[in-house]
């Protein structure tokens, strides 16, 4: 028997529904289809539902977004945080932007990640090895005068890469101050020390008489003080007790500007002191090893001693570790 549907007018799946009063038919669209016989696949890209520029491609009943980069999302309607891997270096902050970050470096830092760390030249430079004797191989210096030291190996494998002390009076490096080492305020020391486990100094102002600015080893451990212009003590700054017969990278500042002191001990910040805002007694030679009226004689090496002018950052203290 015949129908208004027998001869299926609807497409696409869709459902026939007889009208015999009228001999005619209704077609039921499946989802994704309209018009009369359901022959028209609807659009579902025609509402643009993909958001920042994502290409939408329609398919039966459903849509998909293709994203630009940096977007996701079924609308791409998320802008990707490339900050989440934290590209930034050196405490720069970083800024999210559309596949791609920005960061904000901190003083003395530049480049895309912050990665560079811009450090100012030493004032002096006495690398302590075969190339350089005791000679500042910036050349602002004086050449500093040996005294019964000999070559030994350096922290870089150098067998020429030090000076070995030998822990008694006449065993020192004297490092002539003509006013250039005479920094006063902001100043930075770094170098290299290998211990064979005497007191003694590493880099004292004055060879004799009023302490100055100095730093030491004492009781076994670092120990830097920096001392007034009228030879007035400011408070230490100590390490822990050090392992001897093993190399050091240490360093110590002072911040003119905010009265602070540090002192670093291989890349780590081992003690920080407000010393208060003080011209600096700076004055007379400097001596590694020995000073004269003085009873404890370093015993061990030093290399790569380096003196600034400004107070370098931790970051930039890491970043100079073996200039020399
Ligand atoms: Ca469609
Ligand atoms: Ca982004």
């Amino acid at each position: 028997m015949s129908t208004p549907c027998s001869n299926e007018p609807c497409m696409n799946g869709a459902h026939c529904v007889a009208k015999y009063e009228d001999n005619d038919y209704q077609c039921s669209c499946a989802p994704g289809y309209t018009g009369h016989h359901c022959q028209i696949d609807v659009d579902e890209c025609s509402s643009s539902p993909c958001l920042n520029s994502g290409s939408c491609s329609d398919h039966i009943n459903s849509y998909t977004c293709n994203c630009l980069a940096g977007f996701t999302g079924i609308n791409c309607e998320t802008n990707i945080n490339e900050c989440l891997s934290q590209p930034c270096l050196n405490g720069g902050t970083c800024v999210d932007g559309i596949n791609m970050f920005r960061c904000n470096c901190i003083q003395h830092t530049a480049g895309l990640s912050c990665a560079t760390i811009n450090v100012t030249d030493p004032i002096a430079l006495y690398p302590l090895n075969a190339t350089y004797t005791s000679k500042d191989s910036t050349g602002n210096q004086p050449d500093g005068i040996t005294s019964n030291v000999q070559f030994a190996v350096g922290p870089d494998g150098n067998s020429q890469g030090s000076y070995q002390f030998f822990g008694v009076v006449s065993s020192y490096v004297e490092l002539p101050n003509n006013g250039g080492l005479d920094i006063m305020h902001s100043m930075t020391l770094v170098m290299w020390v290998y211990s064979e486990g005497t007191d003694g100094p590493l880099f004292n102002y004055r060879p004799s008489g009023n302490w100055a600015t100095h730093f030491w080893v004492n009781g076994g451990q670092f120990f830097t003080r920096f001392v007034k212009r009228n030879y007035e003590f400011l408070d230490p700054l100590i390490s822990s007790v050090i392992t001897t017969k093993r190399w050091y990278y240490v360093g110590m500042s002072y911040d003119y500007n905010t009265g602070l002191a540090r002192l670093w001990v291989d890349g780590v910040e081992v003690h920080q002191l407000n010393v208060g805002i003080y011209t600096l007694a700076t004055v007379g030679n400097v001596r590694i090893g020995v000073k004269s009226d003085d009873n404890r004689y370093f015993k061990g090496r030093v290399s790569k001693v380096q003196v600034y002018n400004v107070a370098l950052t931790l970051e930039q203290v890491q970043a100079v570790k073996y200039r020399g």
